[in-house]
């Protein structure tokens, strides 16, 4: 683990919120651990190791009953710790992979019947190096016919540039931590409206609301984020989801109680229609259909 990296909340707080019955922690990760599953050489940072026991022991203590693990930057296209993860889960987890151009169809179909469902886009240079558009857009090609999405991650002033990317994705297109807004610019932003206006104008576009540990500047209980959230989960209800972002790689100030950032949920989703659709409805669509 690098000199400076924080890990995860030992022992998270219950939620005062009541997570409703099936309720799918979106967007949350699975690193090595090392010794079974090295990271990527290629890799910008080295974790802590966060293991699918202490992923799938953490849905269980803060109420959900699905996860969707994201394939993470430090193990590069080297799926197998999170495939390892899908195939261990009973079908309650679901993956978002990432791949090489050069994958073979029957190593998508293995991806697929593990219970791979997308490919994740990064576009975050402090993440990863650059990929040709032309590469991206072969990867595609081969994961659409699957039913997959695309997952995009990207820094806010990025999105002007990469909009005629993924405006001509033919896939749907999951915005990961609503690419990832200055909490403290507010709302009318340009950068913010921007991001606003590609799901208004792009119906086959959906985003996570997740990211308030990551986004705020305030710190918990992240009040500075929600406005963002809030506006996205009600403009866009049934093409929002969420997601702990477990073991919340590369944080630099805090490290969030999980169980405090579930109690986020009531502030961005005030609802009950709004949260089924936010945390049940719209990731089962997704992911288990
Ligand atoms: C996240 C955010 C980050 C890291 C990664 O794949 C990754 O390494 O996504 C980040 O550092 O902002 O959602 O996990």
């Amino acid at each position: 683990m690098d000199a400076n990296y924080l890990p995860f909340h030992p022992n998270p707080s219950k939620p005062r919120f009541k997570l409703p019955p099936g309720a799918v922690d979106a967007h949350c990760h699975v690193f090595g651990p090392a010794d079974i599953f090295p990271y990527a050489p290629e890799r910008k940072y080295t974790p802590c190791d966060a293991s699918k026991e202490k992923l799938f022991a953490l849905r269980d203590h803060l109420g959900f009953s699905r996860n969707v693990i994201v394939q993470a930057t430090c193990h590069g296209a080297d799926n197998r710790a999170m495939v390892d993860a899908l195939k261990s889960s009973n079908e309650m987890a679901r993956g978002v992979a990432t791949v090489r151009a050069e994958i073979s169809d029957a190593e998508l179909k293995e991806l697929d019947a593990a219970g791979v469902r997308g490919v994740r886009f990064n576009f975050v240079k402090r993440l990863v190096d650059f990929t040709p558009r032309e590469v991206l857009t072969s990867i595609t090609k081969k994961i659409a016919p699957l039913g997959w999405h695309v997952v995009v991650y990207f820094e806010a002033a990025d999105l002007e540039e990469l909009t005629p990317f993924f405006t001509a994705l033919p896939t749907k297109v999951i915005v990961d931590h609503m690419g990832r807004p200055d909490v403290t610019k507010g709302l009318d932003h340009s950068d913010f409206q921007r991001f606003v206006r590609l799901l208004d104008e792009h119906p086959n576009i959906w985003t996570k609301v997740s990211g308030a540990e990551r986004l705020t500047v305030a710190g918990p209980p992240y009040d500075d984020f929600v406005p963002f959230a809030r506006m996205a989960v009600e403009r866009f209800p049934d093409r929002v989801l969420w997601g702990t972002d477990w073991p919340h790689p590369n944080l630099k100030a805090h490290m969030p109680d999980d169980g405090a950032l579930v109690d986020v949920l009531p502030k961005i989703a005030p609802t009950a229609t709004l949260q089924h659709a936010l945390l049940v409805d719209n990731p089962m669509r997704l992911y288990w259909a």
